[in-house]
């Protein structure tokens, strides 16, 4: 039996001085029930927590960590450019090559910005649309999660979700009037919104798979008739791959189903672990951002040279060592193997799986189709919350909420894969 003993007496300190003891909602714990764990080192495939437990993480800090823990390469590249100081609020060489390194691997990003967070990409992707097109009105669709931005926190997925908050208190109405939020996977219904607003509309900004309902893939055509009724009204099309970015293809979602979105934002894997994202997309419209145009964004850590280096040595190693087969093929493996363990404990789950994204949903009915935020909350949060326990007891550690989707790194050998499925095998028996 794990004792968690630190991480409980550091959470009643913690929670004296953070709100929630937590510095982001999700890892609060909050809707599976417990104390969160407080991680004390994380190595290869392995979290370690302040009592000594050790975890196969399928977290990996909410997407970044696609090679694991403290990857030496990425580790001796931090080392290197601290020792020459660790930020000059000046450009530096580096920024050019790491912007040139996205660009050639992401084609519809002729430009891009750096920022410190994937919510800073987010909200300046969508300023920069509605500078550049002159309209105002966004459509963002139920379930998918861009950041903590003001707009974009509307129907919104991930700690949103998690908590069952419809919206965030403290946001002015004013400030999501232009916020227009539809149902995920439904064409017909962005054909009538621009059928009546096409011309007002300045974007439309979506997760291409989403992971903040859980993981949701979008339906066959789906991406490509949002890019022919955008490009049809001269409203832009923006890819939010803070999360798809780097992690279902080396050139993100838009390579893996061959949509060219007008703008896009990344974050997570191309940071490296470190604070570091970024928004681009076609020339003509990213020179509408300042110092070139009229719309300003700004960061003093922007372009972090630290950040940066943690982040090429990150995109070399993707490009020397491309994890994406293996990926596929051992999450895929796992994504059977839970459904077959769930069948025979008789227990009904849909599990949705996109590369090395993958969520397991209670569903009330087995293999239940999951299209959109209403599907995704028709499952049994508190049942998750029970295997998400038997899994951590088992030392598997999970996302800690129903409606987050869970990151598989290429540190899982194929014996941690076959580890994971025996031991779902055995928490989904506990579910009976
Ligand atoms: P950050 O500001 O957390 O770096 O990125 C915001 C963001 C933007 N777009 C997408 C598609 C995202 O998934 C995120 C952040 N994802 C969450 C996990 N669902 C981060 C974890 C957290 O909030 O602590």
């Amino acid at each position: 039996m794990q004792n968690h003993n630190k991480s409980a007496a550091l959470f009643e300190e913690a929670v004296q001085v953070i709100p929630g003891g937590v510095n982001s909602p999700v890892r609060a714990f909050k809707s599976v029930g417990g104390a969160p764990l407080f991680i004390e080192r994380g190595e290869g495939p392995f979290l370690y927590d302040v009592d000594g437990n050790r975890y196969l993480d399928l977290i990996g800090s909410w997407g970044p960590l696609i090679f694991g823990h403290a990857d030496p390469a990425i580790l001796a590249a931090i080392t290197d450019a601290a020792q020459r100081g660790t930020s000059f609020g000046a450009a530096t060489e580096g920024e050019v090559r790491f912007a040139e390194e996205i660009c050639a691997a992401v084609p519809s990003v002729e430009k891009v910005r750096l920022v410190s967070s994937g919510t800073e990409a987010a909200m300046s992707f969508l300023r920069a649309a509605r500078g550049f097109t002159g309209r105002t009105k966004i459509v963002k669709f139920e379930g998918c999660y861009h950041g903590h931005s003001d707009a974009l926190l509307s129907k919104a997925g991930s700690g949103l979700a998690t908590f069952g908050l419809p919206d965030s208190a403290g946001v002015p109405a004013s400030m999501t009037a232009g916020t227009i939020t539809l149902p995920y996977n439904d064409l017909d219904a962005v054909h009538e919104l621009f059928a009546v607003d096409g011309a007002e509309i300045a974007a439309v900004a979506l997760e291409p798979v989403v992971g903040n309902m859980g993981c949701v893939p979008p339906d066959e055509g789906y991406l490509a008739g949002l890019r022919e009724i955008t490009t049809r009204h001269g409203a832009l099309l923006l890819f939010d791959e803070v999360m798809t970015g780097f992690r279902l293809a080396y050139g993100g979602a838009q390579e893996r189903f061959g949509i060219t979105p007008d703008l896009t934002a990344m974050g997570k894997i191309i940071g490296g672990g470190l604070p570091l994202a970024a928004y681009g997309g076609r020339a003509d419209i990213m020179d509408v951002i300042a110092p070139v145009g009229p719309v300003y964004q700004a960061g003093t850590l922007s372009g972090n040279p630290v950040a940066v280096a943690a982040g090429r040595a990150m995109l070399k190693r993707l490009r020397e060592q491309p994890p994406y087969d293996y990926l596929e093929t051992q999450t895929a493996k796992l994504a059977a193997s839970l459904r077959e363990s769930a069948a025979s404990a008789g227990i009904p789950v849909t599990v949705n799986q996109v590369g090395s994204m993958l969520t397991i949903f209670f569903t009330p009915t087995a293999n239940a189709s999951i299209r959109n935020y209403a599907d995704a909350k028709t499952s049994d949060a508190a049942r998750y919350a029970r295997f998400f326990h038997a899994m951590l007891e088992r030392g598997v550690y999970l996302p800690p909420s129903q409606f987050e989707a869970a990151f598989l790194s290429a540190a899982l050998e194929p014996s941690h894969f076959d580890e994971i499925a025996a031991v779902a095998q055995d928490a989904f028996s506990t579910l009976r």
